[in-house]
């Protein structure tokens, strides 16, 4: 590879102490140029490149879960630039704010370059972890030892993975090779990200997943809690296209703060936090009453008279007179007949959610519990109901990541069934089909010990009767992502020997991160898969250095945006230091070093069943595992026979340099009457809920109501199947903890990566009310008098799970009795720009030592949002 090189850049590790900061410059350079050369972007000696003697190369960003398709410009062997892939029908070389902080990730001096040990045995905060270079060969046997250990003990179950954001080739390592060995614990972070987003669209249309927003034909987006040009999923898109929506659309924005998007809305509710629920129904309870909602998706009164009256409940069926035939025919054996009342075209149950939930569901009821005042909702309605069904309905994790978050999915995805904008013109989608081919899984390389390993009891309790994890409608088929720390705490069912993380920081990222700390402490051999030290990482006793996702790794990733489905590649274009492709050369490297311990079935596997479409050749290293993944994987795009659609390409080397294939357009309302749910259609009742609370109550020989008094939600009877109000769970009393917290996604956020970046810290007042260089927590002016409170105060909150301490900042964009904090600062083990003082210090506070540990059991995700309460205090 021509385009590949090793820039051999000998910067010590941050622990080994580095004086990157320093180096030493012949002549003065502007601010701008010496940033970057401290960075480690442009060479000191030679800080300007010539211009045009690099290339564009393809590749993928993942700096949130937008996963846009990218270009790098490489030259000299150094990344330089990067932009939206020309190709791309999303973005074209459009990009977000972030995406020029990954370069700085790639070469943030802070990263670890080699692999390392621990030597100081104990371990918890303030501990010094000791970390001394070793060698790839060392760390990974001595993981393979360990792995040995567990499988000589009859217990390899007690290994688990762990990852954060991850490519298409993650389950080679995270599942595939772990079952080989023994172990079902493959744990992802979905449910500390969002499951709860997938609980509505899954039980009323059939989708286990994430939408896309035709934004550029909608006349309306509506968006609880989503900022969609700062965060969630379609960020570059949304930035590209939000301005010229705006010309043909109105946006209202439910948030208790002023987001980015709330202030370019025509339409702000600053909603009492975790009452989003009420609210939609009352929207859905004006669409029923004023008849707004769209007849030729969800059908209308068999002699189109409207009978949705507030208060009134409306007969399933109507006796009507004989038909004119029978009568004109003398037929007298033809009486009065029952017709379903409601005819319903493409939805089922409307009336049944009518009866059992909406008729009661008014405006002022709504406006109680909201705070939202009768005519906005009714405003908000009235205009949904003239847009339909060119209406975008928006969840965000501020609307579902809570206590009974499930059902707020569900109320809110109701109304794109109710306003004809599921799966619609201008509406919202489900992803676009991207037909990857899949990996082989191995299973015909476990022997009788890992079989018995896989056949145990998961470690994040899944299934449990107080944990249904309802992922696709399956008992226990969700992760319960938070579990795993609590069940290594109480030993139950068993407790974790050997932990491999890749690519996450649970103890920074996860609720109630005081409990991840604890549970890290007691797990005796880790491994963590990185690109910087991290919280993880200081209770790690082996730190492997992994490539960066963007440019040193062999990977494919697929997205949707703007109705097509896309698939890129990434692929290797430099290497900083002694990294390893963390989804492809880290496995070979632990299948050789279990090998090399006696336990080949792991390298069998990868030899084996891994093969090159093109030429037929298997494996001999990492770096051609990576590549022939990449190549089976995209192979229904580029091999000339594929019968997929969209774009066309001759051969793999017209698809690498190309480095992404783009589907067909979205077929509008080609689910319509096939949605993938039991009765095919839109459920506002849902059956296949029904079916899968039935199936969860059956495995445990209970019924429905006591599957859902178990895991707290109020619903009894048959609301537990419709869209319904249930009462937000308060963590902390009123009285002590009196404000509310919110949380949220600073847009310059890439997940739990690019903070320790100059840029990420410096340019943190991008976000109105945060500072430059320091952690903000935003009041209202009204409650910051009251607590004689000023903007730069150092301040103390307080939660039943943690106390932080952070600086005051009086915003007028907070709801009164809210405390609103970006997530991302409080790194107490990061780098040198983001923790005080490495390894102990934080600068702020992290927003999760405040989050409790707490659940949605239907969907298993954690809680991050509802009403969380705080006490604040001027330190
Ligand atoms: N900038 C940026 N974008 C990202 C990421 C990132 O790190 N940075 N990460 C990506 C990832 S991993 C994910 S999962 C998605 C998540 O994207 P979203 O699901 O949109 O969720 P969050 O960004 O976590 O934001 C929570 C939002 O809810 C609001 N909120 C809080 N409480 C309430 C409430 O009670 N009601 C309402 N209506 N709103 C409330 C907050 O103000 C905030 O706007 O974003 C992705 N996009
Ligand atoms: N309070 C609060 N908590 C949150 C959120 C929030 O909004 N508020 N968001 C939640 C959400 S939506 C999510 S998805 C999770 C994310 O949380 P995690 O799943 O823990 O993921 P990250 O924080 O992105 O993981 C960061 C780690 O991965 C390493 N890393 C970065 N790039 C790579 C790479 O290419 N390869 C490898 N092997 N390692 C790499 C970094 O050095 C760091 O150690 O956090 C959740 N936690
Ligand atoms: S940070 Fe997110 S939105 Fe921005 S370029 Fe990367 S993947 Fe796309
Ligand atoms: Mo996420």
């Amino acid at each position: 590879m021509q385009w590949f090189h090793d820039t051999k850049i000998s910067r010590r590790t941050f622990l080994a102490g580095t004086g990157a900061l320093g180096v030493a410059t012949a002549f003065q350079l502007n601010p701008l140029t010496q940033a970057l050369v401290n960075a480690g972007v442009v060479h000191a000696a030679n800080p300007i490149p010539i211009p045009g003697s690099g290339e564009w190369v393809p590749t993928v960003c993942q700096g949130c879960t937008t996963w846009c398709m990218k270009e790098a410009y490489v030259q000299d062997g150094r990344v330089f630039h990067v932009r939206g892939n020309q190709h791309s029908k999303i973005t074209g070389k459009s990009g977000c704010v972030r995406q020029s902080m990954a370069l700085t990730e790639l070469y943030d001096p802070d990263r670890v370059r080699y692999p390392m040990k621990r030597t100081n045995p104990r371990k918890g905060r303030g501990e010094d972890p000791g970390f001394v270079r070793i060698t790839w060969e060392e760390a990974m046997d001595t993981f393979a030892e360990k792995l040995m250990e567990l499988r000589q003990k009859g217990e390899p179950y007690k290994y688990m993975t762990t990852r954060g954001r991850y490519g298409f080739m993650s389950g080679v390592m995270l599942a595939n090779i772990t079952r080989i060995i023994g172990s079902p614990n493959a744990i992802t972070h979905s449910a500390i990200c969002a499951e709860a987003d997938k609980f509505g669209p899954y039980f009323m249309e059939g989708n286990w997943g994430y939408r896309q927003y035709d934004i550029k034909n909608s006349r309306y987006q509506l968006s609880f809690g989503a900022d969609p040009i700062a965060a969630n999923r379609q960020v570059s898109f949304a930035t590209r296209e939000w301005g010229n929506m705006l010309d043909h659309a109105k946006v209202a924005v439910v948030d208790p703060r002023f987001s980015s998007s709330a202030q370019k809305a025509d339409e702000w509710l600053p909603i009492r936090p975790g009452t989003d629920s009420a609210l939609a129904l009352a929207l859905a309870h004006v669409i029923l009453t004023e008849e707004l909602w769209h007849k030729p998706f969800v059908g209308d009164f068999f002699d189109g008279k409207n009978r949705f009256v507030s208060g009134q409940t409306v007969a399933l069926e109507t006796m009507v007179e004989a038909a004119d035939a029978a009568v004109e025919a003398e037929d007298t054996t033809q009486g009065p007949t029952a017709v379903p009342t409601f005819n319903e075209r493409y939805t089922h149950g409307l009336v049944q959610w009518w009866n059992l939930e909406l008729k009661d569901r008014t405006p002022e009821w709504a406006a109680e519990i909201t705070d939202i005042p009768v005519e906005q909702i009714v405003r908000v309605a009235r205009d949904l109901g003239e847009a339909a069904p060119r209406v975008g309905i928006w969840l965000s994790r501020g609307m579902h990541m809570n206590t009974r978050g499930s059902y707020s999915s569900m109320c809110g995805h109701a109304l794109a069934g109710l306003l004809g904008a599921a799966e619609n013109d201008g509406g919202s989608m489900r992803f676009s089909a991207r037909p990857t081919a899949s990996l082989p899984d191995g299973a015909a390389y476990r022997d009788d010990l890992a079989k018995a390993g896989i056949a145990m009891e998961m470690i994040d309790r899944r299934g449990r009767l107080e944990f249904p994890a309802l992922a696709r409608g399956r008992s226990g088929a969700g992760v319960i992502s938070a579990q795993p720390a609590n069940s290594i705490l109480e030993e139950d069912p068993y407790g974790i020997e050997v932990l491999y993380s890749s690519w996450n920081n649970f103890v920074y990222a996860q609720p109630h991160a005081q409990e991840w700390e604890e549970a890290m402490k007691k797990v005796p051999f880790q491994v963590h898969s990185t690109l910087n030290l991290a919280e993880q990482s200081m209770f790690a006793d082996i730190i492997l250095p992994a490539s960066h996702s963007m440019f040193e790794r062999w990977n494919v990733v697929a997205n949707s945006g703007n109705g097509y489905g896309v698939v890129g590649i990434q692929q290797p274009m430099v290497k900083i230091g002694d990294i390893r492709q963390d989804e492809s050369e880290i496995p070979w490297l632990l299948a050789e070093a279990l090998d090399r311990k006696g336990f080949s079935a792991p390298l069998e596997y990868l030899k084996n069943e891994f093969t090159d479409p093109e030429t037929g050749a298997h494996p001999t290293n990492g770096d051609e595992l990576g590549l022939i993944m990449v190549k089976m994987m995209t192979r229904p795009f580029w091999d000339p026979d594929s019968t997929v659609g969209g774009t066309k390409f001759a051969n793999w080397e017209e698809f690498r340099k190309v480095g992404m294939w783009t589907s067909d357009h979205y077929p509008f309302q080609s689910r319509w009457g096939n949605m993938g749910t039991k009765t095919g259609n839109f459920e506002f009742y849902s059956e296949t809920l029904k079916d899968a609370l039935q199936a969860h109550a059956d495995r445990h020989n209970t019924d429905i109501d006591n599957v859902l008094a178990t895991c707290n939600y109020e619903a009894r009877g048959e609301l537990a199947f419709i869209p319904h109000y249930e009462n937000p769970v308060r963590h902390g009393s009123e009285s002590e903890y009196p404000f509310l917290f919110i949380d949220y996604k600073h847009k310059l956020n890439r997940e739990g990566r690019g903070c320790n970046h100059y840029w990420y810290t410096a340019e943190r007042d991008t976000e109105p009310g945060d500072f430059k260089f320091g952690d903000a927590a935003k009041i209202n002016p009204v409650d910051a008098e009251r607590l004689g409170i000023e903007t730069g105060d150092t301040i103390r909150l307080s939660s039943v799970s943690g106390t932080i301490t952070c600086t005051a900042s009086v915003w007028e964009g907070v709801r009164p009795g809210c405390v609103v904090k970006a997530f991302g600062m409080g790194h107490w083990a990061y780098g040198r720009n983001v923790s005080e003082e490495f390894g102990r210090t934080a600068i702020g506070g992290n927003n999760n030592e405040l989050i409790p540990g707490d659940y949605d059991r239907l969907s298993g995700s954690s809680v991050f949002s509802g009403q969380i309460g705080v006490r604040v205090e001027k330190v």
